[in-house]
């Protein structure tokens, strides 16, 4: 039987894919394991420079199964536990990730998948594709992220109206809206997505996840806090290999060689 997430390995990158088609790759516990190993095993490898997350079929995610969730005594369920166990580890995992993940979202993304496209670092979408902040239309609340990532990036009003009616937004207004950087052809998502994570493998891994942290701690940073966090990553990005080989190249009128390995490695 095939896998439920599917990891491909490229050179310098890694391709994983939601795949339950039928389901519309709807999270099962297999899938929060394989993902949340993918994922480990990714910020581990130095090899591994960039992720690209995907969906197989005409959907991207429809976050959490609910066809086990039918039966039984609901006044005995506690989904706070579900949420301990898989999806808030899941979404620190990819905001925490040292490297650069690429969402490609090739279809419907609704409940919890929605919010995990929105922790990814750049979110592209085919054009026929939507974001449901579902959650409402079964009387929950949105997890994964949603109501923090939602108003950062859209606004309150918006966010507010997403979240309250449950409504499909389609790709073309999330990227003019600015919740996702881009809309793109159907046909030309994976191939766009795919050239992107491949590039983003060759730029300067350490400075990359730097940058990323930068941009976590500014959500609730002051100005001070922020230009000292500022001062600190780059004294830590002065000291990489990379940082070397990009103004050596820049001198030398090249293009350069990033190896993406941190300092203590070449020492
Ligand atoms: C599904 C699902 C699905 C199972 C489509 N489960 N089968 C966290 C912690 C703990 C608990 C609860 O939740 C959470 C986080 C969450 O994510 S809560 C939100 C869960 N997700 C939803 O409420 C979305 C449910 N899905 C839908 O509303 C629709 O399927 C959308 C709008 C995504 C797509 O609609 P359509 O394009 O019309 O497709 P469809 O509904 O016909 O779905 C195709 C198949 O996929 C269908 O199976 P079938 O055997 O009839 O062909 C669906 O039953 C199945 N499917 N989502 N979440």
């Amino acid at each position: 039987m095939a896998q439920s997430v599917r990891l491909e390995r490229y050179e310098g990158w890694r391709k994983l894919v939601l795949n339950r088609p039928e389901k519309l790759n709807a999270f099962s516990e297999e899938m929060h394991a394989l993902f949340s190993q993918a994922l480990d095993d990714a910020a581990l490898d130095l090899d591994c420079r960039a992720l690209l997350l995907t969906g197989e079929g005409r959907g991207f995610c429809a976050g959490q199964d609910l066809s086990d969730r039918g039966a039984g005594d609901f006044s005995t369920i506690d989904l706070g536990r579900s949420i301990d166990r898989y999806y808030n580890p899941l979404i620190r995992k990819l905001r925490n990730l040292p490297k650069p993940i690429v969402c490609a979202v090739n279809g419907v993304a609704a409940g919890a998948g929605a919010n995990i496209a929105l922790a990814c670092d750049i979110v592209l979408a085919a054009r026929s594709a939507s974001f449901i902040q579902a959650f409402a239309r079964i009387g929950l609340v949105p997890d994964s992220g949603g109501t923090f990532f939602l108003p950062r990036l859209v606004g309150e009003a918006r966010a507010r109206a997403l979240v309250l009616t449950a409504e499909p937004l389609p790709a073309e207004t999330a990227a003019s809206w600015g919740l996702i950087w881009k809309a793109v052809d159907d046909d030309k998502l994976i191939a766009e997505a795919e050239a992107l994570a491949a590039h983003l493998a060759t730029r300067p891994t350490q400075a990359l996840a730097l940058c990323k942290r930068a941009l976590a701690a500014s959500q609730a940073n002051t100005l001070d806090a922020q230009l000292d966090l500022e001062r600190d990553l780059q004294r830590e990005a002065g000291r990489t290999p990379d940082y070397q080989e990009g103004v050596a190249a820049f001198l030398e009128k090249r293009q350069p060689r990033f190896t993406g390995r941190p300092r203590s490695s070449v020492m």
